[in-house]
Order: structure tokens, then C-alpha cells, then sequence
């Protein structure tokens, strides 16, 4: 049997090092200054078709959403956007709330703000600077935040947790002594669409696309088996 075992270790082993890039946004303060902060952290995000985008609530105190918007209209929700709803923690919490994005469209700029209007000095956290860009291409995130300086942030719809280029993986992560809300997303997903309250283990919806990898992976070992075989046997 001439089964060349190195090359097809090679072939597995690239594609299970490919599995999920995760890429970690910083909510309201980042590790630095973690005080309640109007900012996300970094506000310009690079990450690939499939990947995950971990919005993890480290501002405290803070009281902040992650809700898409468009370049057009920087601190409105956009129709059909995702909203992560309101995340408000206190401060001295062991773990931060965190909510994934996972991206589905990475040839489109996807556009986000936090719509939170009370804050540090009474104005829009939008108007203060609270927001992002993932996978900017082409247009200027600089552009983007000085409209969002001045933009009107009046729209305070309940998005779901299903955007454009972009979708959650669940309902957040909430530990315990951290307050979640999103009516909008509570009565879309009822009953049982209390994710916020049991606040525990990450929302079970983050398994299915792993596995289904790995079964992938699976499969295209015994497809190479297959044509290995069928090589020592041609
Ligand atoms: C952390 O946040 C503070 C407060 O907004 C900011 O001044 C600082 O530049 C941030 N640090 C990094 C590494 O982004
Ligand atoms: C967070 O902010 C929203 C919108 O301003 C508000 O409705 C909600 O009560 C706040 N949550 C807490 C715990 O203060
Ligand atoms: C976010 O994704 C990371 C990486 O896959 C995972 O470890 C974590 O449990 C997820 N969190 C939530 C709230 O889905
Ligand atoms: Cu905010």
C-alpha cells in the first residue's frame, strides 16, 4: 500500500487550523481604560466570510447596544439590521457580557453604531463616537464618523439578532449582575426567547456551524482516503 499518510496529515491539519477566525471588539472601554467609555475598540474590523466578530461589554459602567446602521444614515437603525438590544452592566463584574456576530457577506461594508441617547455630556453615544466598521473596502471610516458627529440618532427600533452580511450566532452572553433588554427580539423568539435572563452557558446555536465543519472535515478525510486508495490502485 503506497497510502501517502504525511500528505493527507497535511491536508487535515491546514483545514482544521482554518476553522473560526474570532475576532474581539472591545464595548465601551478596552483593557487599557475599561471605564464606561464611548467607544468600540477597535472601530475598524477586518474579518473574513464565516468568521466571528466577539463584542465583548468591557465598559463599566455601561449601558450600550451593538445596532447596524448604513453610511447614509450612521445612527439609525438600518431595516432588516442586526441589534444586539441593551447590554448595562455595573462595574466589578468577573466576566464581561459578550455577543458574536458572525459575518456571511465580507464584500460589503457592514456598518454599526450603539444607539444608547443617554450618556456623558446627554448626547448620543453615536454622536460621541461610538462606532465601527467591518470590512470597510472602498469607503472611509473616517467619513463615516464625522457624519455620525452631527447625524440625528432618533431611531430606537428593536432590530433582530439577523443582519445584513452579518448574524448572530445567539442571544448574548449576560452574567449574572449584568441587565439585558431587547423587547423586539423577546417577542420574536418567545417562548423560551428569554436568553437574557438564564444568563449562563453561551446560547447552544454557536455549536451547529463548528460541528458541521468538523464533519466536513470528516468527510473530505474519506474522500481523500477514497482517491489515495484509488491512486494505488490505477
Ligand atoms: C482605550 O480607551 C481610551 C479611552 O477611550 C482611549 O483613550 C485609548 O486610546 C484606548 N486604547 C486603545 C489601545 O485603543
Ligand atoms: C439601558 O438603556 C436603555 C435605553 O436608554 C434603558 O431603556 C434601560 O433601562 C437601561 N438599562 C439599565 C439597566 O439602566
Ligand atoms: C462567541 O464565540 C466564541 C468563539 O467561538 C465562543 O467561545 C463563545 O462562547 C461565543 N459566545 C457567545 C455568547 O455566543
Ligand atoms: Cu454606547
Amino acid at each position: 500500500m503506497r497510502f501517502n499518510s504525511s500528505v493527507l496529515a497535511v491536508l487535515v491539519s491546514s483545514a482544521v487550523v482554518s476553522a473560526q477566525q474570532v475576532v474581539t471588539v472591545q464595548v465601551g472601554g478596552n483593557s487599557s481604560s475599561p471605564g464606561g467609555f464611548t467607544i468600540f475598540t477597535p472601530n475598524q474590523i477586518s474579518a473574513p466570510k464565516g468568521s466571528i466578530v466577539s463584542f465583548q461589554f468591557t465598559g463599566a459602567p455601561g449601558n450600550h447596544t451593538v445596532t447596524q446602521s448604513n453610511f447614509a444614515n450612521p445612527c439609525d437603525p438600518v431595516q432588516g439590521g442586526f441589534d444586539s438590544g441593551w447590554i448595562a452592566r455595573p462595574e466589578g463584574l468577573p466576566k464581561a457580557p459578550e455577543w458574536n456576530l458572525t459575518i456571511t457577506d465580507d464584500q460589503t461594508p457592514i456598518w454599526f453604531y450603539c444607539k444608547q441617547l443617554i450618556g456623558p455630556n446627554a448626547k448620543p453615544h453615536c454622536n460621541l463616537g461610538m462606532v465601527g466598521v467591518i470590512n470597510v473596502g472602498q469607503k472611509s471610516f473616517p467619513d463615516f464618523q464625522a457624519a455620525a458627529s452631527t447625524a440625528a440618532a432618533v431611531g430606537q427600533t428593536e432590530g433582530g439578532f439577523v443582519g445584513i452580511g452579518a448574524s448572530a450566532t445567539g442571544a448574548p452572553f449576560i452574567p449574572s449582575g449584568a441587565i439585558y433588554a431587547n423587547p423586539g427580539q423577546a417577542s420574536a423568539t418567545a417562548p423560551g426567547g428569554g436568553s437574557s435572563a438564564s444568563g449562563g452557558a453561551p446560547p447552544t446555536g454557536t455549536n451547529p456551524p463548528n460541528s458541521g465543519f468538523i464533519n466536513g472535515a470528516g468527510s473530505g478525510l474519506v474522500l481523500l482516503a477514497t482517491l489515495f486508495g484509488m491512486a494505488t490502485v490505477l
